[in-house]
């Protein structure tokens, strides 16, 4: 039902009591950390081992980075970004014919996170996108705004490429061949979802996203630059992530925890909203193919540490991780040897 979407109403004056969480899940937002000092990584730098080992540090202690230099223009970044809003903006008869509240749809336009399992909603609209390989997928993806398709494409192969020079860093920095990790991924899916996130009347008592851990391998998140929205969990507190000029966000998902054996940590996040304005975020994932086998590499359990998981493979984690609620026990917990 696409009158489900809020972003056909213009203006929200109330929060309806579906997105009322109780009373212990709040965001509770006077608490939150804001100065945080999230790595930042420049990756136009010449000495690449002091990339390697601010990834490194980074991956260790907070999970979550931004880059710099990383060689996607700004111009594209606007584009994306100005294309985002101009979907959103679409007349709701143009946007419900995109609608679905069914997860296993690989193009579809939807609320919340799903709507039809979840108790309590979240104040977002989504696009998701599959959008590897792009032949398969653009043709249909939305043909409005008329630019979409051409603009989220490129978009998309340019960000493909840089998650895979990331992948190159991480292994490098976890010590191993520099194409390690992108081998036992296999060809990996890419995957995409355009977060809405509308003003809210009474952003004390919801959330866009609650916390949630990424699933897949690697995030990587246009951020926009005006509004901070995103939040992190570390040492036992929230903390923003305040938008850095045209950089990317960067998180580690679940299955490079896995593949790290525990050393680099996919971490709790969440997406919060405000009563000023609308935001809105774009998240590429690189995924892991479905029979990829994922278990710690050798050479960091070689050295007398135990694994700290069991092996499984892609498709038995994302299965396990939809059948669960999003802000559940972390989904690795259950993969433990
Ligand atoms: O909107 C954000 O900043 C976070 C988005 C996110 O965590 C997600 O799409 O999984």
């Amino acid at each position: 039902m696409a009158d489900r979407l809020l972003s056909t109403v213009p203006h929200h004056r109330n929060l309806p009591e579906s997105y009322v969480r109780p009373e212990s899940q709040r965001p509770r937002l006077a608490e939150v950390e804001s100065d945080a000092n999230i790595p930042v990584v420049d990756l136009g730098a010449d000495d690449q081992s002091q990339i390697i080992s601010q990834i490194n540090d980074a991956c260790r202690s907070y999970g979550f980075f931004q880059i710099v230099n990383h060689g996607i223009s700004v111009e594209l970044m606007l584009k994306m970004m100005a294309i985002a809003f101009e979907f959103f903006y679409l007349p709701p008869e143009e946007k419900a014919k995109l609608y679905s509240d069914d997860p296993a749809k690989k193009i579809r336009l939807s609320t919340s996170f799903n709507v039809r399992k979840e108790t309590v909603h979240n104040w977002r609209d989504y696009l998701r996108l599959h959008c590897y390989p792009l032949e398969e997928f653009v043709p249909g993806w939305p043909s409005n705004p008329p630019s979409f398709r051409e603009v989220v494409s490129t978009y998309c192969r340019e960000v493909r490429q840089l998650g895979f020079r990331l992948l190159g860093l991480i292994s490098l920095s976890l010590g191993l061949e520099e194409d390690y990790i992108e081998k036992v991924l296999g060809e990996q899916e890419q995957h995409m979802a355009i977060n809405y996130y509308p003003q809210c009347p009474e952003p004390e008592l919801t959330y866009g996203l609650p916390a949630h851990t990424d699933p897949n391998a690697l995030t990587i998140l246009l951020q926009d630059q005006k509004v901070a929205g995103l939040q992190v969990f570390k040492d036992g507190k929230w903390i923003r992530v305040d938008p850095h000029p045209n950089a990317f966000v960067i998180n580690i998902g679940d299955q490079l925890q896995a593949l790290s054996n525990g050393r680099y940590k996919s971490v709790w996040h969440r997406a919060v909203v405000n009563s000023d304005e609308e935001r809105m975020s774009v998240a590429s994932f690189l995924c892991p193919c479905n029979s990829a086998v994922i278990s710690p590499a050798k050479t960091l359990t070689g050295d007398g540490s135990a694994a700290v998981y069991r092996s499984f493979t892609y498709a038995e984690y994302y299965k396990k991780f939809w059948s669960r609620n999003l802000d559940q026990e972390h989904c690795l917990e259950l993969f433990k040897s």
